[in-house]
């Protein structure tokens, strides 16, 4: 930390993805006034995508959750602690301690983490503790483990940057690891002979920097893989020393994937991608010697995915790129700590420290270390099994922390019938609202980010501090703190009795290096008897960090060897097969779920600023135009996406990126924030058989236009929720919450139905014809309401430019010439309307970069010189090159 006169520095990480990007903050008086990339750190050298830059405008307690409460009712620490305590105690009398369960999240600290394991698996004596990277992570951690023995990611971003074929597969990289796409474009600017190939069914911004785009069929990236180990096989371009002398298993993986995929034209048809693209990808792989295979939730999010992963290290291990500069399977992670949770061990087929269940001499070692009273000794539940067992009644208690169940995982209805039905639901958040906290018995309000102090590990290995530095918010603890104050009132003093984070650090750290004598790569026991101040100085440090460890933390299997019990990676014979749920006559569409750009999981923090909404404000569905067209259905047209499952309404996106036969839907939207696109009450909970992985990524269902017959803005200083109308999406405004909406049935008096949502002040203007209501009220010279709807809902002129208004609603509004034009919905003169935010960090609009494009500027350089549109972030350049075409 350095200080200047009132304002101070403080390093610290950012909570987002799992790139892992330092952060400066720059506090005064308890507030977080900027942020800005921390130069000194590995992961970003300076840089920040829009999603980290935006941090100080989330931070405010507006939403947050500040008080414990009790069905509703706010108590003390004291009596929820002691409420929650003697809870899971009695169920655990009464039931076994199978009949409770945790459910944590890849974006709790690794303190956190190791705390709540330690309370399940130690001390209550159940496995049934799992976390939302069971639904990201859990298919390339199996995957790292039958390869190499352990879940270890051999590579670093840095390979990403040498590499001369860097392969994207399954990872929208630009969107949801912007930095890491930041850097890997300057290589590519650097080095313009280095090839990048994207594979996804999607033609996503990810693209922009492609020499050569497969837009597979999706859910076969499977036969992609086996066809290319095939191919390497068949022509020439195997590795057999480093086969013969590191690997075991060669024959049986060639021999299963020859039995998938015999030829490129096979292997063609299967991917349903042109045999010469095919062929070119394979080509490129068996010539090149430095090859990144960057793969995410495109693979991991299937009933296959963990073969899928395997099949992408098979190629690797059999062409010896790996361990080497520039080559390497690269798992890159979604959450800012999905990592940390899996080095302590917090999936329930983990046990501590990259041990599992499999040796009954690791959960010697455990309990032993632990002195556990309680030890388990078989994996539990993982998460998709663990809330069905929540539904049938087998757990009857069960504390969620850090992450929002009822809005992600699949067959997400049943997931909030469950919690409703459940004995004793506990939720841990640092905000108010969610759909999860909904169904809670218990609340308990969690530090957040700038508040609370621990670690996380990155994708590449890279422990980095998170540092607190605003105090707590109202009566927020940390997450560490509860849990350990939960385990003390359930009677096990003796092992939670930590008084900081850094005292937790270096158990976890200790126990690492734990009768290890080499024999686990996850060794940090370096670090184990840093002292409180060495602690609170820690610099970005890679694991391994062992004094002894002959292993090279930057790149692993340098030397060849793996972490397996003959030294020798394995390669597995895979068997991948198609997705489970196929598409019929009455589903004949695959929907297929994922992220855009600026917003984070269901949004309760990226939901806040509202510069983050500027580029993409709705959920939506994206729709080939074969698809729209064949279902009668236009651009923006409010449609219904459903299945047996659920059923969701969303603005239609009709855009050639989307190949025909599927559909893609964003993760984000909640209940908090719109009528009905929680997307995960269509996703089937079919998983994959290994890890527990849900197929995400693929998901039958049908489309129709719903007919609405009117469409309205409505902009309030109030939060409202459940509007009567078949949708309706809340974006919150600088000031104030804009409300689009759209209804299926006429209201009978539009004041009426207005009343029935908003109180509607006196010194009003209005404007009622049989196309159109509009209606404005004022307090002191300033907007106070604004409504407007029409009865043309597909006409864009029907009504006023939502950005346009929503700047009309934060400004002072004092002449009838004024207050007219904003019931006209016009600007006085068209210069104030932007367009479509394309650069949300500088808040620069479509309509001004046409214009700027327009007057000569050429090229991405010569627009940030004039705009400064893409200079920050970046995100924003695949558009902005978009519209320069
Ligand atoms: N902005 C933003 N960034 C984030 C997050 C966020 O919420 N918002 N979340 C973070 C988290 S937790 C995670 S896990 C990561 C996820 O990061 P990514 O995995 O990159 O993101 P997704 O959008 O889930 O999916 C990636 C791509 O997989 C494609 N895909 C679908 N089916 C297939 C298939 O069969 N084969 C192939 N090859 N591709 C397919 C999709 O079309 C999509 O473009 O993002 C992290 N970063
Ligand atoms: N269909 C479909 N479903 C998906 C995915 C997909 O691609 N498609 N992706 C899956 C993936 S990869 C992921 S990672 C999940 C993410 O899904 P979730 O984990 O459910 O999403 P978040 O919104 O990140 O939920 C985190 C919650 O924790 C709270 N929180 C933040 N910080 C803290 C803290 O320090 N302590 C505590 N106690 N609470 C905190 C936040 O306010 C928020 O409510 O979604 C999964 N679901
Ligand atoms: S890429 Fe963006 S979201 Fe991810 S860690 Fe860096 S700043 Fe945060
Ligand atoms: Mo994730």
């Amino acid at each position: 930390m350095t200080n200047t006169s009132d304002t101070c520095q403080v390093k610290t990480t950012c909570p987002y993805c799992g790139v892992g990007c330092g952060v400066n903050a720059e506090v005064s008086d308890n507030r977080l006034i900027a942020v800005s990339g921390d130069r000194d750190h590995p992961a970003n050298q300076g840089r920040l995508c829009v999603k980290g830059s935006a941090l100080h405008e989330t931070t405010g307690l507006d939403g947050r959750l500040l008080e414990p409460r009790i069905d509703g009712t706010s108590v003390s620490w004291e009596q929820a602690i002691d409420h929650v305590a003697q809870g899971f105690r009695k169920t655990i009398e009464e039931h076994g301690p199978d009949s409770v369960a945790l459910y944590l999240s890849g974006q709790i600290l690794t303190e956190d983490y190791y705390v709540a394991n330690k309370l399940m698996k130690g001390y209550i004596g159940s496995a049934n503790v799992d976390t939302n990277s069971r639904l990201c992570m859990s298919s390339a951690v199996a995957a790292h483990k039958r390869a190499f023995g352990a879940d270890l990611v051999p590579g670093c971003y840095e390979d990403l940057e040498l590499a001369e074929l860097l392969i994207l597969t399954g990872s929208n990289t630009a969107w949801a690891h912007p930095v890491i796409y930041q850097r890997i474009v300057a290589a590519k600017k650097a080095r313009p002979q280095m090839k990048i190939v994207v594979i996804d069914p999607r033609q996503t911004a990810t693209c922009d920097i492609a020499d050569l785009h497969l837009p597979l069929k999706p859910g076969s990236d499977g036969y992609l893989f086996t066809g290319l180990l095939s191919y390497l096989a068949d022509n020439d371009a195997l590795d057999s020393t480093f086969i013969d002398n590191h690997t075991e298993g060669f024959d049986s993986a060639l021999l299963a994937a020859k039995q998938l995929t015999g030829s490129v034209a096979e292997s063609a048809r299967l991917c349903g991608l042109p045999e010469t693209d095919l062929g070119l990808l394979y080509d490129w792989f068996s010539c090149t010697e430095k090859v990144v295979t960057l793969f995410s939730q495109g693979i991991n999010q299937s009933s296959s995915g963990v073969d899928k992963g395997n099949a992408i290290i098979n190629c690797h291990l059999a062409t010896g790129k790996i361990g080497k500069p520039g080559a390497a399977p690269f798992s890159i992670t979604g959450q800012p700590n999905a990592m940390g949770g899996r080095e302590v061990g917090g999936l329930a087929n983990q046990l501590a420290a990259h041990m599992d269940f499999s040796d009954p001499a690791n959960i010697e070692l455990v309990e032993t270390f632990w002195q556990a009273p309680n030890m388990v000794h078989q994996e539990g539940l993982k998460a998709v099994d663990m809330f069905q067992a929540v539904h049938d009644g087998r757990i009857k208690a069960i504390w969620i922390m850090g992450t929002n169940p009822v809005a992600s995982l699949p067959d997400a209805d049943l997931v909030r019938e469950a919690l409703q039905r459940c004995e004793l639901v506990v939720v841990s958040d640092c905000i108010e609202k969610t759909d999860t906290t909904a169904c809670a018995n218990v609340l308990l309000p969690a530090t957040g980010w700038a508040e609370k102090d621990g670690t996380v590990t990155n994708s590449e290995r890279v422990i980095s501090r998170q540092r607190g530095f605003l105090k707590p918010a109202g009566n927020s603890r940390h997450d560490w703190q509860i849990i350990c104050s939960v385990a003390r009132a359930m009677g096990f003093d003796a092992g939670f009795g930590f008084r900081s984070p850094g005292e937790i650090f270096t158990e976890h750290a200790a126990l690492s290096g734990y009768r290890n004598n080499g024999r686990r790569y996850f060794d940090i026991s370096a670090l184990k008897s840093l002292t409180e101040e060495q602690y609170n100085q820690l610099q970005p440090v890679r694991w391994p960090a062992a004094k002894q460890a002959n292993l090279n933390p930057k790149r692993l299997f340098q030397s060849g060897q793996f972490n397996t019990p003959s030294g020798r990676a394995r390669m597995v014979a895979v068997t991948p097969s198609t997705p489970v749920n196929q598409t019929s006559e009455q589903f004949p569409l695959v929907l297929n779920t994922g992220r855009i750009r600026d917003q984070w999981h269901t949004m309760t923090r990226t939901g806040k600023a509202s510069r983050l909404l500027n580029h993409i404000d709705q959920p939506f569905v994206e729709i080939s135009p074969e698809d729209a067209a064949h279902n009668q259905i236009a651009d923006n047209d409010l449609v219904e996406v459903s299945n047996a499952l659920g059923r969701c309404v969303v603005r239609a996106n009709v855009t050639d990126r989307q190949p025909a036969g599927s559909l893609f839907m964003p993760i984000h939207w909640s209940a908090q924030f719109t009528s009905l696109a929680r997307v995960d009450s269509l996703i089937a909970p079919i998983c994959d058989p290994i890890a527990g992985q849900p197929e995400s990524k693929y998901c039958p269902v049908t489309i129709r236009k719903l007919n609405s017959l009117w469409r309205g803005i409505l902009i309030s200083d109030k939060e409202l929720s459940d509007l009567p109308c078949e949708y309706w999406c809340k974006i919150p405004l600088e000031k104030g919450f804009r409300y689009e909406l759209a209804g299926l049935l006429l209201p009978v008096n539009w004041q009426e139905w207005l009343e029935s949502v908003v109180e509607i002040g006196k010194d009003r203007i209005e404007l009622n014809s049989t196309a159109a209501y509009r209606l404005a009220t004022f307090a002191n010279q300033q907007p106070e309401l604004l409504f407007f709807a029409t009865t043309a809902p597909v006409s864009d002129k029907a009504l006023p430019n939502s950005a346009w208004l929503s700047k009309q609603f934060a400004q002072p509004i004092s002449t009838a010439a004024q207050r007219m034009a904003l019931l006209a919905g016009k600007p006085v003169d068209n210069s104030t309307d932007c367009g479509a935010i394309i650069c949300s960090c500088f808040e620069v609009g479509e309509k001004q970069i046409q214009q700027a494009i327009s007057q000569g500027a050429a090229s991405t350089d010569e627009l940030a010189a004039k705009l400064k549109c893409g200079s920050n972030c970046g995100s924003c350049l695949p558009e902005i090159r978009a519209l320069l075409n």
